[in-house]
C-alpha cells in the first residue's frame, strides 16, 4: 500500500463515495472553473473588476437555482449545490458568492415564499442570468442584528412605500432585482424591488481589499412605490430571511473547502520546489508539521460538509448545524490559507500567487452570512439554552 495520500486534497477520498451524476456536476465545475475563471482570477481581483460577461456561462452550467425544480432550473440536490459552491471558490470566492446570492437568497426567497405569479415571472430569467439578484438585508447600524433594521414600509393607496439604505449588498451595485426586508406595522416582510424603480438609488462600494472581483453595493429607497403583487407572500416575521441565508450558508459550509483546497495545492508544489538549506522546504519537519495540520483541518471541514449535507438531505439539518459549520469550515479555511501564506514567503504577497487572493477573500466570507460570533452564540445557545447575544 502506498505510504501517500490518493489525493492530498481529499485524504480521506469522499469524493470517491460520490455518484456517477455527481462527479459528473463536480467535474464539468471544475473544468469550467480552469478555463473560464482561474486564469484571470487574479487580474480581476488586482483591477477591482466584476466580470459580468460571466453570467451568462455560469448560468449556461445551471448554476443558478441548481437545486430548484421547474422553472428552468437544474433541480438537482444540495449534494450538486454543495459541489458546485466547491469548486467554484477554488476558482475565487466572488463567483461562489455571485452563485450563492442568485441562488439561496433571491431564487430561494421567491421559491420558497413568493406567489405563483412571482415565481412564474422571476425565477426562469434569474436562472437563465437575464436578470441578476441582491439581498437586501443588512443596515448601516449592525448587520448581526437584523431585527433591528430601520428601512420601513408603509401601507399607501393598496401598495407599499419603501423608505431606508441597505449597505454591504453583493451584486447590490448591478442587480436587476433586490430582495429589501423592510419594516412594516406588523413586523419586518420581503419586497421584490426592481431596478430603475423611482427613488430606488444603487451604487457600487469601491476600495474593497477582501473579493474585489465581486459586485458590492449599497441600496438607497427614498419613497420607492411597491405594489402588493411585489410583497413576498410570507407574512411578517425574520423567519423567512434566516432560512435563506440557512441556505446560502450551507453553499459556504461547502465553499469555504475550495479556497483551501486552492491555497494547499499551490503550497504543496512551492514546498516541493523550493530548495533551502540544501533541501526541498518539503522537507522540513516544521513544513510538514503546518502542511499536516492543515490536512487535519481540511478533512474536519470535509466530512462536517458532508454529514451537514446528509442532514440537509433527510431534511433535518437546523439552523444550530448550520452555524457550527459554517463557522467550522471558514475558520480552517482561513487558518490553512495564512499558513499556506507563510511557507510561500515574500512570494505569497506576490499577485503572481493565489493563495493571498483566496485569504483576503475569506477575511470577508468570515464576516458575511452571520460573523464568527454569531455563529459561536447561536452554538452557545444551542449547547445551554442560553441566549447570550
Ligand atoms: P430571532 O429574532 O429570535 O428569531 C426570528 C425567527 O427566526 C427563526 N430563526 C431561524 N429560522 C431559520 N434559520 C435560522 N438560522 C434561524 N434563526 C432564527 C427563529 O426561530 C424565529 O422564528 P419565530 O417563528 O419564533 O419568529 O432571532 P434569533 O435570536 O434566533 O437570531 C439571532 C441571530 C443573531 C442568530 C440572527 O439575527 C442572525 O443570524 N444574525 C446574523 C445576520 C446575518 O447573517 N446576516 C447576513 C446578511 S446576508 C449576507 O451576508 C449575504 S453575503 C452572501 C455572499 O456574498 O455570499
Ligand atoms: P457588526 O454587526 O457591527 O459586528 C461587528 C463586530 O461585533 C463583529 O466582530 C461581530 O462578530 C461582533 N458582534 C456582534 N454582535 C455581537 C455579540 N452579541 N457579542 C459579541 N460580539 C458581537 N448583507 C446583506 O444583507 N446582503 C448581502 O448580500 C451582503 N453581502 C456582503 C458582502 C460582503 C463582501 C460583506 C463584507 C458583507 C456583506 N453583507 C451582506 C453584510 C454582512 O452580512 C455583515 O457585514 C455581517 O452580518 C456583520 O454585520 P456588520 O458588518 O454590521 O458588523
Amino acid at each position: 500500500m502506498s505510504s501517500g495520500f490518493a489525493d492530498p486534497l481529499d485524504p480521506f477520498e469522499l469524493d470517491s463515495t460520490l455518484s456517477d451524476e455527481h462527479k459528473l456536476v463536480r467535474d464539468s465545475v471544475r473544468r469550467f472553473v480552469a478555463a473560464e475563471i482561474e486564469p484571470q482570477a487574479g487580474s480581476w481581483f488586482r483591477d477591482e473588476v466584476f466580470p459580468a460577461a460571466l453570467i451568462h456561462p455560469v448560468a449556461r452550467q445551471g448554476l443558478f437555482g441548481i437545486t430548484i425544480d421547474g422553472y428552468g432550473c437544474a433541480g438537482l440536490d444540495k449534494l450538486a449545490y454543495g459541489l458546485a459552491c466547491r469548486e467554484l471558490e477554488r476558482g475565487d470566492s466572488a463567483f461562489r458568492s455571485l452563485v450563492s446570492v442568485q441562488s439561496s437568497l433571491v431564487m430561494g426567497a421567491i421559491y420558497e415564499f413568493g406567489t405563483e405569479e412571482q415565481k412564474a415571472h422571476y425565477l426562469p430569467k434569474l436562472a437563465a442570468g437575464e436578470l441578476i439578484g441582491c439581498f437586501g438585508l443588512t443596515e448601516a447600524q449592525g448587520g448581526s442584528d437584523p431585527s433591528n433594521l430601520k428601512t420601513r414600509a408603509s401601507r399607501q393607496n393598496g401598495g407599499w412605500t419603501l423608505s431606508g439604505a441597505k449597505h454591504w449588498i453583493t451584486n447590490g451595485g448591478i442587480a436587476d432585482l433586490a430582495v429589501v426586508w423592510a419594516r412594516t406595522n406588523r413586523g419586518i416582510a420581503g419586497f421584490l424591488v426592481e431596478r430603475g424603480a423611482p427613488g430606488f438609488e444603487q451604487r457600487t462600494i469601491k476600495g474593497k481589499l477582501s473579493l474585489r472581483a465581486s459586485d458590492t453595493g449599497e441600496l438607497y429607497l427614498n419613497n420607492v412605490v411597491v405594489d402588493d403583487t411585489r410583497r413576498l407572500a410570507c407574512g411578517e416575521g425574520l423567519g423567512p430571511a434566516l432560512r435563506c441565508l440557512d441556505e446560502a450558508r450551507f453553499g459556504i459550509c461547502w465553499g469555504a473547502i475550495g479556497a483551501a483546497q486552492s491555497c494547499l495545492e499551490e503550497t504543496l508544489m512551492y514546498v516541493a520546489d523550493r530548495q533551502l538549506f540544501g533541501s526541498p522546504l518539503a522537507r522540513k519537519q516544521i513544513v510538514q508539521q503546518r502542511l499536516a495540520d492543515g490536512a487535519r483541518l481540511l478533512v474536519t471541514a470535509q466530512c462536517a460538509a458532508r454529514q451537514l449535507t446528509d442532514l440537509k438531505l433527510a431534511g433535518c439539518a437546523s439552523p444550530a448545524q448550520v452555524s457550527l459549520t459554517k463557522w467550522n469550515n471558514v475558520r480552517a479555511a482561513l487558518d490553512i490559507a495564512r499558513m499556506c501564506r507563510d511557507l510561500l514567503g515574500a512570494a505569497g504577497i506576490s499577485s503572481e500567487h493565489r493563495t493571498m487572493r483566496h485569504m483576503l477573500n475569506l477575511e470577508s466570507v468570515v464576516t458575511y452570512e452571520g460573523t464568527e460570533s454569531i455563529h459561536t452564540l447561536v452554538v452557545g445557545r444551542a449547547l445551554t439554552g442560553e441566549s447570550a447575544f
